[in-house]
């Protein structure tokens, strides 16, 4: 029971209906209030700019450790909790130290050429070919072949990476039919995912080998590197993928905005981060209060959970103007897709110059995108994106 006066949410933003369309259940829930209860799943929820961007940034009042999804991994954790993602300082703040220093700014700008020159290939391959599946051709191919090769992961076996952020972005969701479809094959899977972890089977100067370099210098253990390595297999795939599928759909459906940023591909940057403002590849973390506090002036309790929707915020009529339309030269600074505080995306600066490579292709190779069929998406509790893209580049 929640005390009266408080708003209450009947939707469930797990059913299929709301996968596939959220708009709806983010709107109801920012109207509702700061923040409002769901009887789905008994956790609070919130939605506005203010009040998600306010509890990302408080992590003493609100903790990641309980998990970040919908469920207490105190409770039940269907694999080792993170190190990094469903952790609190101290413990936090070691490991993410680590893993700022291998994809600072600094120690990425080298993956602008690698990652330039592979997405212009792979764009270049596309045009005037026709009609194809641009999730199949060009959104999963690139992270999985661009990222893998610089966290340094063996060729063999890839075919493992989505499947296992499939899993991992399910299981921040309730203990649904997306959840149990992901887990079908979780063990042979996870066996990859773990044996690719380790020391000897990562490259000499990929990222991962960098994190087994800190166990050498006793920063951390060897056994905490495996783990930080399988947090980069956790986070780098199903993210990006989700990014250049959604960044290939809003282009294709909205060809003025395309034509802009062909006439100035250096907008390749911004349409980036307008595309991850207003589809928004991660919708939705929790955290967990660490005490009695307050969301706006409705009370929480310590140990509650509240669902923060960084989607909803990203959408969020308070900040931003015409929230639903697609305009590559607004300023979408300010946006939520990466989180905020001590746990925002640590990786932004990888995810940034896959964008920009692959956007800044499309710009510089492209002369139209049109959609060829009805796109399918790829539904998951977590992750919004497409199945399939069926979409036709056409020459300049
Ligand atoms: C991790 C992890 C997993 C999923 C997402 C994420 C977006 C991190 O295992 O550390 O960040």
């Amino acid at each position: 029971m929640v005390a009266s006066g408080i708003p209450v949410i009947d939707k469930d933003p797990y059913s299929t209906e709301n996968l596939i369309d959220p708009y709806p259940f983010h709107e109801e829930l920012r109207e509702a209030g700061p923040v409002a209860w769901l009887e789905a799943h008994d956790v609070w929820a919130t939605g506005r700019h203010e009040h998600v961007r306010d509890v990302l940034t408080d992590w003493r009042t609100w903790m990641s450790g309980a998990g970040v999804g919908l469920i207490d991994l105190r409770v039940d954790a269907w694999r080792p909790p993170s190190l990094l993602l469903e952790a609190d300082p101290p413990n936090h703040t070691v490991v993410r130290s680590i893993i700022e220093r291998v994809l600072s700014p600094r120690a990425t700008k080298v993956l602008r050429e690698r990652f330039g020159a592979r997405a212009e290939t792979l764009v270049e391959g596309l045009v005037g070919t026709g009609s194809f599946d641009a999730m199949e051709e060009l959104a999963r191919v690139f992270p999985v072949e661009a990222f893998a090769d610089e966290v340094g992961v063996p060729e063999e076996g890839r075919e493992y990476l989505l499947p296992y952020g499939d899993m991992v972005f399910n299981g921040q969701g309730p203990r649904n039919e997306y959840f149990r479809a992901a887990m079908e094959n979780a063990a042979e899977v996870q066996e990859w995912i773990m044996a690719s972890c380790r020391r000897e089977n990562l490259a000499p100067g990929g990222f991962g080998a960098q994190i087994y370099e800190a166990s050498d210098a006793e920063e951390i253990t060897e056994q905490q590197a495996g783990m930080l390595v399988r947090s980069f297999l956790s986070a780098g795939l199903d993210t990006t993928v989700s990014a250049l599928g959604n960044a290939v759909y809003l282009f294709a459906t909205n060809p003025e905005q395309f034509d802009l940023l062909r006439t100035e591909p250096s907008l390749a940057r911004h349409a980036f981060e307008e595309t991850i403002r207003l589809e928004t590849p991660v919708q939705v973390f929790s955290r967990t209060a660490t005490r009695d506090t307050e969301i706006g002036n409705t009370r929480i309790a310590g140990d509650e959970r509240v669902m923060v929707f960084f989607a909803a915020a990203n959408r969020d009529p308070r900040c931003w103007e015409e929230p639903d339309r697609f305009d590559i030269t607004r300023r979408a600074s300010g946006h939520l897709a990466f989180g905020q505080g001590i746990h925002g995306c640590v990786g932004k600066p990888v995810a940034r110059i896959e964008g920009e490579a692959v956007l800044g292709a499309l710009a510089r190779k492209v002369g139209s995108i049109k959609l060829e069929g009805e796109p399918e998406r790829h539904l998951n509790n977590t992750v919004r994106g497409f199945e399939s893209l069926p979409v036709a580049f056409h020459a300049p």
